[in-house]
């Protein structure tokens, strides 16, 4: 690939902190020296203190899963992104689709996350994905188009360094289904375009972007052998320290 990838693992709601310190010491260690890509793993909020310390001058960098754009406030149970980058959090997932579904996230919330969260010097994986229906109704590219063009709405190209956009699936994410490395590359590519007609040539040829929906380490080296897919971002494969660091090598 043109691109270093990223390989980021998404926990979502797995793992008290004594797990996640063993997970996370577990996978520093299986993925010592494979620094042909960067690796992200995000991790519960309660998470980060032990993943923080336990991956210091490692090759792994700590994400959460979602960040607040207020920057501080009458916002109970919200967490900003000063808080994150305090805890020495580097990266943020935003707009996951299990955020869109169950917890009303819209296009327009994901939008004011990931401008605060960039402005924060957070690096955001921003997600967008189409639901089957989409799929079915052969509307894939004006879904992700419009999803792309709507959270990136005001943000400079001077902070597209820090995006990593995901292109994930609605309709194979916690479903055991998989896009075919074709689906996966056609879509990356689809916002590939947009960001070019966003932001020109160059930053479309620099942007990472992600393949994620059930990527795991039998099928990631073929997703990732696409033109278009820079990396994953990784679900239950990610829980398991063995499985995230096949999926690393693929990467290699
Ligand atoms: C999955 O693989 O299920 C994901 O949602 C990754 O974010």
């Amino acid at each position: 690939a043109k691109r270093k990838p990223v390989i980021a693992g998404n926990w979502k709601m797995n793992m008290t902190p004594s797990k996640a310190e063993e997970a996370v010491k577990e996978t520093v260690e299986l993925t010592k020296g494979m620094d042909g890509c960067d690796i992200v793993l995000c991790v519960p909020f309660v998470d980060i203190r032990v993943a923080v310390r336990a991956t210091k001058d490692t090759q792994v960098k700590i994400g959460a899963q979602n960040v607040h754009f207020e920057k501080n406030g009458a916002f109970t149970g919200e967490i900003s992104a000063d808080m994150l980058c305090e805890c020495g959090v580097e990266y943020v997932i935003i707009g996951h689709s299990e955020r869109r579904q169950y917890f009303g996230e819209i296009d327009a919330t994901v939008n004011l996350r990931t401008k605060a969260a960039l402005k924060a010097g957070l690096k955001v994986i921003l997600c967008v994905g189409e639901i089957l229906a989409e799929r079915q109704a052969n509307i894939t590219a004006e879904i992700i188009s419009m999803q792309t063009k709507l959270d990136l709405a005001g943000v400079e190209a001077d902070e597209l360094k820090n995006l990593i956009i995901a292109y994930e699936p609605v309709w194979a994410i916690g479903t055991g289904l998989t896009a075919t490395p074709e689906q996966a590359d056609k879509a990356c590519g689809i916002i590939r375009n947009v960001i070019c007609g966003l932001y020109g040539k160059e930053a479309a040829e620099a942007i990472i972007i992600q393949y994620g929906g059930s990527m795991n380490d039998a099928n990631a080296a073929e997703l990732l052998a696409k033109e278009n897919v820079d990396g994953g971002l990784i679900g239950g494969a990610s829980l398991v320290p063995a499985k995230f660091t096949e999926i690393v090598k693929a990467a290699q």
